[in-house]
């Protein structure tokens, strides 16, 4: 395990260097999703597949940039699930961006995640591993120096609401709105790391993305995007869920799938959940 989150931050520090020296075009090729992929999502992917290969207790890895799992070593221990650059788009507007891994034993299910790290490239370079607790790193003169644990209280104070609005449910809404009448501000970027990441340093809050009238499955993908920060939140003393059930329940059927999910303290989950068993 020292090995791959040694990689991880390798990884990370090459990628930083990249997006600082990116001219943000777009490159000519398809991910599975259709999105067009950045030149910096490919040399991110690029980068990180690059360093994750020379280590043999990876049995195989799984990018989002990738439509099939790349195997390492047969008999290798550890599945890795990656996000090179989460929020790719975001860099062209200079706001913050994230490389997100998740590491699994025998399948990509939730229970089999055993631990996840993202990072994050915003005005600084920090990231955060969850394996038993959850630790904060900040890139200091090319090296990640430990700042502290992360924990979340009971309950917070943003509310970070993901998806299009026109197309949310009506007791989504109601949710939504449920929070700013109680006075919830809204903290809202367009990337799943700084968003998640506030909150995680502000130790409370809540982070949704639905299902939607465009996107009934919803948008985040299982294993590369929604596991990892289910477990991060869970090992932080707050939870994650698709609505109603425990987002670390859930298998994918196929490696790109996505799910909805809210991640959150314990209030704010508690409070979803009422209100999704009352939908009409
Ligand atoms: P990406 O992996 O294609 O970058 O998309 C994931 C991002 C998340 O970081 C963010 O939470 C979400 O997309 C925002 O989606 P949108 O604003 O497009 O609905
Ligand atoms: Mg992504």
């Amino acid at each position: 395990m020292e090995d791959i989150l040694e990689a991880i931050k390798k990884s990370a520090i090459k990628i930083e260097k990249e997006i600082k020296n990116s001219d943000g075009s777009f490159s000519k090729n398809l991910n599975s999703t259709g999105d067009n992929q950045l030149k910096l999502d490919v040399v991110s992917d690029e980068i990180i597949e690059d360093e994750l290969k020379q280590i043999n207790i990876i049995k195989e890895i799984i990018s989002e940039e990738k439509e099939d799992s790349v195997e390492i070593n047969p008999n290798g221990k550890y599945l890795v699930g990656y996000d090179p650059l989460d929020g790719s788009s975001l860099v062209d507007v200079n706001q913050s961006v994230g490389s997100i891994f998740a590491i699994y034993e025998n399948d990509y299910s939730g229970n089999n995640l055993v631990a996840s790290v993202y990072v994050i490239y915003g005005a600084r370079v920090d990231l955060v591993i969850a394996l038993n607790d959850v630790k904060l790193y900040r890139l200091q003169r090319d090296e990640f120096k430990f700042i502290n644990n992360l924990t979340l209280g009971e309950k917070g104070h943003i509310n970070a609401t993901g998806g299009t609005q026109k197309n949310w449910s009506s007791y989504h809404r109601e949710l939504v709105n449920s929070f700013f009448i109680k006075g919830y501000r809204l903290e809202y970027s367009g990337g799943m790391v700084p968003d998640l990441h506030s909150i995680l340093l502000q130790r409370g809050g809540l982070f949704s993305y639905p299902t939607t009238s465009d996107k009934p499955k919803g948008k985040l993908r299982m294993i590369f995007e929604v596991f990892p920060f289910a477990y991060i939140f869970e090992k932080a003393g707050g939870k994650a869920i698709d609505g109603e059930k425990r987002i670390l329940d859930f298998k994918p059927s196929h490696l790109h799938d996505t799910m909805p999910c809210f991640f959150g303290s314990t209030y704010e989950i508690e409070e979803v959940k009422k209100v999704y068993a009352n939908r009409a």
